[in-house]
């Protein structure tokens, strides 16, 4: 018996908004002109906050984060392109999608310094959105369960759930990619590829020709997406979520993009990679090339930026103010929320952890 082919594979890569803002026409997403503003306006904000955290961990005003520079129009296009109903859960590096979906600035900044309370959503909104997963890979199964659960109460609702290229070696990857393709639950799992996990480059990472085609061994289509092309990811999301809605299970986009800052303030990237990889990735980054696509459009001009720059760096500044002013920081909020109720065994650890708090004060003083 002669060998056969018994199954071939095909992985397609998007683009459509190149460095220099033009466009494929015909595959524009139909977007009304003022959610092309909103879009570019989300991804400034998502830039002006972080390179404000930034400052402001190097005056020691702010907790150890993982910047997202870089990295905007993946989860601001993604979270732009979901319905309300939807679910939202990422990593640590999707800040302009989490302000999309209605997260207040000001958590953000409670969060990173350790308040509970950045936690917290107001009531009413933002509750789809779960809080951020800095166990790597771990929301892939939360998203198979949120996916199956809205499934089984018969929601008009999707999952989307973003995570970077190092959490494809996570085991809970591999199980939310089965489980919710076995469910055919209404799920969307999106790649941040930018290129990095810490120190780990993608090469490192996974012998892969794409990230994309591990979609294929799981049973669902998958795509690969020009990460810093706003348009890209706003189009595959958008076509994902529809089809996970529709009944036709789950999808796998990857996205190509860059981190173009450290992993977190904690690491010094210079240590592994050059300045020249880098300095090659600002040129394609995405807030450019967005501004450069509204003025091709005829939305934009130097009036409306400097406008926009005005009003971005007093919401962010208000966001600080808010966050500064706060003085209730409650070392031991976390053990509170273990159980919502109280508990013999985590009142025993809550003691340990004060006294030992105690400890490091006074050897500190
Ligand atoms: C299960 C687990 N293992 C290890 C870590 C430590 N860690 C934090 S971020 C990270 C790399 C993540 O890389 P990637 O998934 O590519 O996301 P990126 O940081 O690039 O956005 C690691 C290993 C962790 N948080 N969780
Ligand atoms: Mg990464």
């Amino acid at each position: 018996m002669p060998m056969e082919t018994i199954a071939s594979f095909e992985v397609a890569r998007l683009n459509i908004l190149d460095e220099n803002g033009d466009t494929d026409i015909d595959l524009v997403p139909d977007l009304k002109p003022d959610r092309l503003v909103a879009m570019y306006r989300w991804m400034l904000l998502a830039r002006e906050a972080d390179q404000r955290m930034l400052k402001m961990q190097r005056q020691g005003r702010m907790g150890t984060f993982a910047p997202s520079t870089g990295q905007e129009a993946v989860s601001v296009a993604a979270a732009m392109a979901m319905g309300e109903k939807d679910w939202f859960t990422g990593a640590f590096r999707e800040l302009g999608g989490r302000l999309v979906r209605g997260e207040p600035l000001v958590n953000v900044f409670l969060y990173y310094n350790g308040y509970e309370e950045g936690n917290l959503r107001p009531q009413g909104s933002a509750d789809r959105l779960l809080p951020v997963n800095i166990i790597v890979g771990s929301q892939c199964v939360q998203a198979a369960g949120l996916g199956y659960a809205a499934g089984f109460r018969g929601e008009d609702a999707a999952v989307l759930t973003v995570f970077g290229d190092g959490a494809t070696s996570e085991g809970d990857f591999h199980e939310g990619m089965n489980l919710a393709a076995v469910w055919n639950a209404p799920v969307v799992f999106l790649c941040q590829n930018n290129q990095w996990a810490i120190s780990i480059r993608r090469e490192k990472q996974t012998r892969s020709q794409t990230l994309a085609q591990k979609g294929i061994a799981y049973g669902m289509p998958c795509v690969q997406v020009d990460g810093n092309d706003a348009l890209a990811v706003y189009r595959a999301v958008d076509e994902a979520l529809a089809r996970a809605r529709s009944g036709d299970g789950p999808t796998f986009i990857e996205a190509v993009t860059y981190r173009l800052m450290m992993h977190t303030t904690a690491d010094d990237p210079t240590r592994y990679r050059t300045e020249e990889e880098a300095k090659e990735w600002w040129d394609r980054e995405p807030l450019v090339r967005f501004r450069r696509f509204l003025e091709k459009q005829g939305l934009w001009d130097k009036a409306k930026q400097d406008e926009m720059d005005q009003e971005i760096k007093a919401e962010v500044a208000a966001a600080v103010e808010e966050f500064e002013a706060r003085d209730s920081f409650k070392a031991d909020a976390p053990f509170d929320h273990v159980f919502g109720t109280d508990h013999a065994v985590i009142q025993d650890q809550r003691r340990e952890f004060l006294a030992r708090l105690e400890e490091v004060d006074n050897a500190q003083a």
